[in-house]
């Protein structure tokens, strides 16, 4: 008998356990982007709104300088492969590392948004509808909420999120300033996305373990008494 009620205190314990486990919020792994760089205009060829080059594997970058003797312009791009969740998301941060900046500060980037396809084009230099702005003042970091963006696309059904950097103010200095470069996957630490997600409802988690208890309970009473 004793050996059965040792029994019946590990299944309970293993059951509780269980459910504890299941209703604890999920931590959400950073997605890593699976392709970041930046598209050119100009540098060689004429700053003329055209994009010229695409240079991946490399820092993502936005410049845009109208100095009159060597006139050109990056726009920073990232694309993330967007991990699948059971539910909807309840937050969506894109946290850029920079690695290298140069004033004058303050500057405004304009970051605008637009569904990806995981490759790197000259087409991603024209990409996507202004989501966001901000001022940058020399930050190591810039930490920017992006959940109704992210939220959309996972109502949509879309696999990949874009993001297109770019100045809001063309620069007039001569050559290579200002200018800021996030963290890419090969000149890291790479930039990430934070996505956490919603716990799937689980049928009143606490109710279900205080009935198991308590019917256990009951039973150990009711064999208690009989014997
Ligand atoms: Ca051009
Ligand atoms: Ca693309």
């Amino acid at each position: 008998m004793k050996r059965r009620r040792l029994r019946g205190i590990l299944l309970l314990s293993v059951l509780a356990f269980l459910m504890l486990a299941a209703n604890e919020p999920l931590i959400a792994a950073p997605t890593m982007p699976t392709v970041d760089g930046f598209v050119r205009d100009g540098l060689g060829s004429p700053k003329d709104g055209v994009p010229d080059d695409v240079i991946a594997g490399t820092t993502v970058q936005a410049l845009d300088n109208l100095g009159v003797s060597f006139p050109f312009e990056d726009r920073g791009i990232i694309e993330f492969e967007l991990p699948s969740l059971s539910g909807p998301l309840t937050g969506a941060d894109l946290v850029l590392p920079v690695f290298s900046a140069m004033g004058p500060y303050p500057f405004t980037i304009d970051v605008f948004t637009y569904t990806g396809d995981g490759v790197l084009s000259l087409s991603d230099f024209n990409a996507g509808s202004l989501y966001t702005s901000f001022a940058y003042s020399g930050e190591s970091v810039v930490t920017l909420d992006v959940t109704s963006f992210i939220g959309g696309l996972y109502t949509s059904g879309d696999d990949y999120a874009g993001f297109n950097f770019q100045f809001a103010v063309p620069s007039t200095i001569a050559l290579n300033g200002p200018y800021v470069s996030f963290g890419s996957l090969e000149h890291g630490p790479a930039a990430y996305l934070a996505i956490t997600p919603t716990v799937e409802p689980i049928p009143a988690p606490g109710a279900v373990l205080l009935t198991s208890i308590g019917a256990g309970f009951v039973g150990w009473l009711r064999r208690r008494r009989t014997l």
